[in-house]
Order: structure tokens, then C-alpha cells, then sequence
């Protein structure tokens, strides 16, 4: 029942989307404003019609929460999701003097020597800032996204706001609030020292019958490989919050903007759309945790996820 909100969503996409250019050149089908919503009670809303790897969305949300923008602790956690934005910067630099990367993410595409290269020079990359700290100081680092915004938005008296822990404290103190907002888009920030504008802009709880619901607004939304993911980064983040509020769950809200499906994931969704969901999984958080600031990637356990295999897509860059 939990997952048909996403499948639905698809459905009407690839039904009424409007055909559509954008940045990468690809193409999409695309809606302007959707919602799904997500009884957080009844399950975790990881997607079971396909596989969706819970691990890289802990690991990541764990990341954000601590206010690291460092891939350093994602790399020592095996997720590779970042790593394109970290090593565009490094071999942009003065220091690097390994072969030409220019556009390596369309190039290592249609080139296969140039992939190997790429791979190779990745690679080395990786390997340096899990191992040199002076290295990943300077080359690891993303400079102002999630977790900065979240933890230290830097204010014009050169002051830092940590949104997170003010938004834990009202949702305690005042749980009536009706400004329980955390926002990670930083005019400021956006474009000139960002890769990638935030896609998650802001967030918000809410609480009733001593239930904790979140409400999500996402300004771009690829349907078929992000979003998935954001459903869950966003449920579990809701989960935790709860849990650090003493507060049952409620519902996860997902608010999207420009909704689109790529051209080359049609057939992908229309493989997902033909299967049967299971019943939705659970998240277990050590009970014993005594902050949602300690939190560790062994606190979380996902239990009974059965899932349908993985299906493979090309990401747009
Ligand atoms: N995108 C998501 N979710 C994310 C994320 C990116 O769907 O968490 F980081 C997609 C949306 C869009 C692309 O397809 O990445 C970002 O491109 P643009 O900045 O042009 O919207």
C-alpha cells in the first residue's frame, strides 16, 4: 500500500509528462508540482519493486547529520555517491598532474581508454584522502552543501547557526510550532560555490497525537534514480528525529517540483511498474543511543527487506 504513491506518481508521469529539455541534455517527461505521502507506521518506505542499496543512504544521512561535507567519511564507508564532485575540484587544481579529465563523466562514456584512465586516476584519488589527512582536508571537502547548511549556516555577522540542533530543541520545547523548519537552500551559496544547487531546499516537522510527521520540498526530482533514495534519506531522518524526541512516527510528505522521468529510464520504470510490491521493511535504532549528534552507522538496522533485483539506468550528469 505504502510504495503505490510512487508508482502512481510514475504512472501519471509517464501518462501526462510534458516532453522536456533540461541541463544534461538528455531529455525528460516531466510534472510540475506532485506530493506523495508515506504512513511512516506502517513501514519503512524503502521501494521493494526494485533494490535500493539502504546502506549508502545511512552512511550519507549519517554524514549530513554530523555537518561533514568531507568524503573522506563516506569513502572510509564504501560510498562512492559524492566522489565525482570531490575529484572534479582535484584534478581542476594546480597539484594534480595526472592526464587531461576534462568532462570525464560524458567522456569515460563513449571512450573506453579514457575510461580506463579515469578509473585509474579515481582510483589513486580514493585511495589519497582515505589515507592522507592533509590531502582530504584540502581535496576531499565540498565546501557549503548539506551538512554545512544544516549544522553551520554561516550567517553575514560571521556567526554559524546549527538548524538541526534548534529545530530538535523546538520540536521538545514546542511542539506546536508551526516553524520547524530546516532550509538548505543559501541564495548566497547558489550557483557561484556550488556543484550542484541543493535539490532537498527545505524541510519541515510537525507535531499531533505525539506523532512526528515531515514534510519535504524538492525543487528537481529525477523519479527513476534519486528519488528512491530521497524517500528513504527522509523517512529514516523523520525516524530518528522521533526517536530523539521521544515521539511516535507519522507520515514523510514528499513535496516535488519539476517531477520528471529521463527519457532513458522509461523502460526501466515500465520493468518496475509490472511488479508486485512486498510488504514494506522496518528500522530498528539502538535504543541505548544516546543522541541523534553519536549516531553511528551500527545503530541503524533495516530488518525484513525483500526486494525485487536491482535495475540498472544510466545517470544523467
Ligand atoms: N537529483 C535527485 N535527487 C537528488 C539529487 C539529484 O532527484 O537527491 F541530488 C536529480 C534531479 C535532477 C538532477 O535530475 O539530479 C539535478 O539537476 P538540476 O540541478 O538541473 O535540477
Amino acid at each position: 500500500k505504502n510504495e503505490q504513491a510512487y508508482l502512481d506518481l510514475c504512472q501519471t508521469i509517464l501518462e501526462q509528462g510534458n516532453k522536456k529539455q533540461d541541463r544534461t541534455g538528455t531529455g525528460t517527461y516531466s510534472v510540475f508540482g506532485a506530493q506523495m505521502r508515506f504512513d511512516l507506521s506502517e513501514g519503512f518506505p524503502l521501494l521493494t519493486t526494485k533494490r535500493v542499496n539502504f546502506q549508502l543512504i545511512a552512511s550519507e544521512l549519517i554524514w549530513f547529520i554530523r555537518g561533514d561535507t568531507n568524503i573522506q567519511y563516506l569513502l572510509k564507508n564504501n560510498n562512492n555517491i559524492w566522489n565525482e564532485w570531490a575529484f572534479k575540484r582535484w584534478v581542476e587544481s594546480d597539484e594534480y598532474q595526472g592526464p587531461d579529465m576534462t568532462d570525464f563523466g560524458n567522456r569515460s562514456l563513449v571512450d573506453d581508454a579514457f575510461a580506463a584512465s579515469y578509473r585509474e586516476e579515481m582510483n589513486a584519488f580514493k585511495q589519497r584522502v582515505i589515507e592522507d589527512d592533509q590531502f582530504a582536508e584540502k581535496y576531499g571537502d565540498l565546501g557549503p552543501v548539506y551538512g554545512k547548511q544544516w549544522r553551520a549556516w554561516q550567517t553575514s555577522k560571521g556567526e554559524t547557526i546549527d538548524q538541526l540542533k534548534e529545530v530538535i530543541a523546538s520540536i521538545k520545547t514546542n511542539p506546536d510550532s508551526r516553524r520547524h523548519i530546516v532550509s538548505a537552500w543559501n541564495p548566497e551559496d547558489v550557483p557561484s560555490n556550488m556543484a550542484l544547487p541543493p535539490c532537498h531546499t527545505m524541510f519541515q516537522f510537525y507535531v499531533a497525537d505525539g506523532k512526528l510527521s515531515c514534510q519535504l520540498y524538492q525543487r528537481s526530482a529525477d523519479v527513476f534514480l534519486g528519488v528512491p533514495f530521497n524517500i528513504a534519506s527522509y523517512a529514516l531522518l523523520t525516524q530518528l528525529v522521533a526517536h530523539e524526541c521521544g515521539l511516535e512516527v507519522g507520515e514523510f510528505v514528499h513535496t516535488l517540483g519539476d517531477t520528471h522521468i529521463y527519457q532513458n529510464h522509461v523502460d526501466q520504470v515500465k520493468t518496475q511498474l509490472s511488479r508486485t510490491p512486498y510488504a514494506l521493511p522496518k528500522i530498528k535504532i539502538n535504543p541505548a543511543l544516546p543522541s541523534i549528534f553519536d549516531l553511528e552507522l551500527t545503530d541503524i538496522e533495516l530488518v525484513d527487506y525483500q526486494s525485487h533485483p536491482a535495475i540498472k539506468a544510466p545517470i544523467a550528469v
